[in-house]
Formats: structure tokens, C-alpha cells, sequence
């Protein structure tokens, strides 16, 4: 029998299927990994936004830990959506034995449309309870200015936020670059390494209006990819152009806001 890599998502739903935990374990299939999902809560949305949303009570996600637990063997996990603190706080309290392997923690706060995942209260509980327990944490531009507090007007200031941000307990940081102006040319990421090496990382912007999920997708990319062996800083570059072609190639699903392209991995190898 083959024996595929596991890897796990704790996340939220997205009923269109776009971002969230089906991002996630579209992204996990991509890249040739099992993928599971521990839901943390769903959202209503589709193309045009969220418009409900419900939490998983916290022993229901404790139930669903504990099956993987019982019975897989998970080498790399990731969170997206964990809503409030007594969620950060049951999934810190579920993972702080290292059972999962590599921890992936993608900060999500809110999504490109403005809906809040993350309640404002809960920004310090997530950096006091899974900070110290994440092997890379991968804040976009916005949740990176939350968290560190900078304003994040300049390169001197991405690099200053990712140390500061290192100095609260993950090993890796990977600070994604701003995408909110059709101006710009390139989305520039920065990443800091655990031994101290650090690059910038780049791809063309691509202008659609296609790119529910690309975080969820990047995180779940470098899971997968750290799962399988890679090094992390390999992972993170596997990831970042497994992303960017997701988005070069879209695909028409949805009338506004759509999904990146998760089949595009079999053309590009
Ligand atoms: O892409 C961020 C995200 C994460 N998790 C869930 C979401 C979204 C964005 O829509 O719905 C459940």
C-alpha cells in the first residue's frame, strides 16, 4: 500500500470552497499529502463576501483532535481561523505536546474583503498561547502591522516587525507583502529564518480579483511541502510559487471575488 505524508488543517469552513480549511485541503492534495481538517467554525460566504458565521464548540474541536490523535500519524499541521480566545486557547492546550509535528500558524485575522475571523481581544492570547509553540508564522501585511505594531512603511521597518515578532516565540517568520495597490509591480515577501539568515522573496502582482484562499493556500503549501522533507526555507519557496501560479492561472468559478487555481501544481512540474 502507498504511504502518504499526513498533514492537518485547523481552520475554519468556507461554504464556497475557496479559502479555509477546503483551500487548505485542496492545497495538502496539490502537493501529493493526505490532508485532514479539524473545523474550528464555518462561514456563509461565496465570490461576494461572508454573511454568517457559527464556532464549533470547543470540546466538538477537541473531539475532533482527538480522533486524529487516536489514530494518524500527522508530520506538519497548520491553523487558520480560531475566532475567539477560549478557541486559541483549547487548540494551544491540544498541541502544546508537539503531537502534529511542524506547526504552521497563519494569523488569520481578517479576510481581503473585510469580514473579521479573529475577535480584536484574542490578537494577544493567539501571540501568548501559540506564538511560543509555532515553527513559522505567516502574517500577511496587514495581520504583520497588528501583531508587531509598527506601521511597516518601509523595508527597515518589514525587517524590524519580523524581528520584534521572532522575539515572541516562533522559530520562522514570513512577513507577506502588500498587494492592496494595482500599481505596484512585484509582491515582495520577507522571511527570517530560525538561524538568523533572512531574504526577501518576490513574484510579479498579477491584477484579478481571484485570490480568496492565497493565504491559506501558501501556509497549507509549505505544510505539505515541510511534511515531505523539504528544508523550512525550501518549503517557503515551493510555496510562494506554487501560489503565484494559482493565481496567474484562474479559473472561472463565482461572479466578484473568486478562487486561486489549486489544479495549476501538475502543468508547473
Ligand atoms: O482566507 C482567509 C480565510 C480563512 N478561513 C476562512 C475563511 C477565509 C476567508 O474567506 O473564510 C474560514
Amino acid at each position: 500500500m502507498n504511504e502518504f505524508t499526513q498533514v492537518l488543517t485547523i481552520a475554519g469552513s468556507d461554504s464556497d470552497g475557496s479559502a479555509g480549511a477546503q483551500a487548505d485541503l485542496k492545497t495538502f492534495m496539490a502537493c501529493g499529502t493526505y490532508g485532514m481538517s479539524v473545523l474550528t467554525a464555518a462561514v456563509a460566504g461565496n465570490s461576494y463576501g461572508i454573511h454568517d458565521s457559527v464556532n464549533m464548540p470547543t470540546s466538538f474541536i477537541q473531539s475532533q483532535i482527538k480522533d486524529i490523535k487516536d489514530d494518524f500519524k500527522v508530520s506538519a499541521f497548520k491553523t487558520g481561523m480560531l475566532s475567539d480566545s477560549e478557541i486559541i486557547h483549547t487548540v494551544a492546550e491540544e498541541i502544546k505536546d508537539k503531537p502534529f509535528g511542524t506547526f504552521v500558524l497563519d494569523p488569520v485575522i481578517i479576510t481581503k474583503h473585510g469580514a473579521m475571523l479573529l475577535e480584536a481581544e484574542a490578537y494577544q492570547t493567539l501571540i501568548d498561547e501559540l506564538f511560543p509553540l509555532a515553527d513559522l508564522i505567516t502574517p500577511n501585511f496587514y495581520e504583520a502591522k497588528k501583531l508587531s505594531g509598527l506601521e511597516l512603511e518601509n523595508k527597515e521597518e518589514i525587517i524590524k516587525a519580523a524581528h520584534k515578532l521572532r522575539k515572541l516565540g516562533p522559530k520562522n517568520i514570513m512577513i507577506k507583502g502588500e498587494h492592496s495597490d494595482d500599481s505596484i509591480s512585484e509582491v515582495e515577501d520577507y522571511v527570517l529564518l530560525e538561524d538568523g539568515q533572512s531574504f526577501w522573496i518576490s513574484e510579479p502582482y498579477v491584477k484579478t480579483d481571484h485570490i480568496n484562499g492565497t493565504g491559506d493556500t501558501l501556509s497549507s503549501c509549505i505544510v505539505a511541502e515541510v511534511a515531505k522533507g523539504q528544508s523550512m526555507e525550501d518549503a517557503i519557496k515551493t510555496a510562494k510559487t506554487f501560489t503565484y501560479n494559482a493565481i496567474k492561472h484562474e479559473i472561472a468559478v463565482g461572479h466578484k471575488y473568486g478562487p486561486i487555481n489549486h489544479f495549476i501544481k501538475d502543468d508547473i512540474q
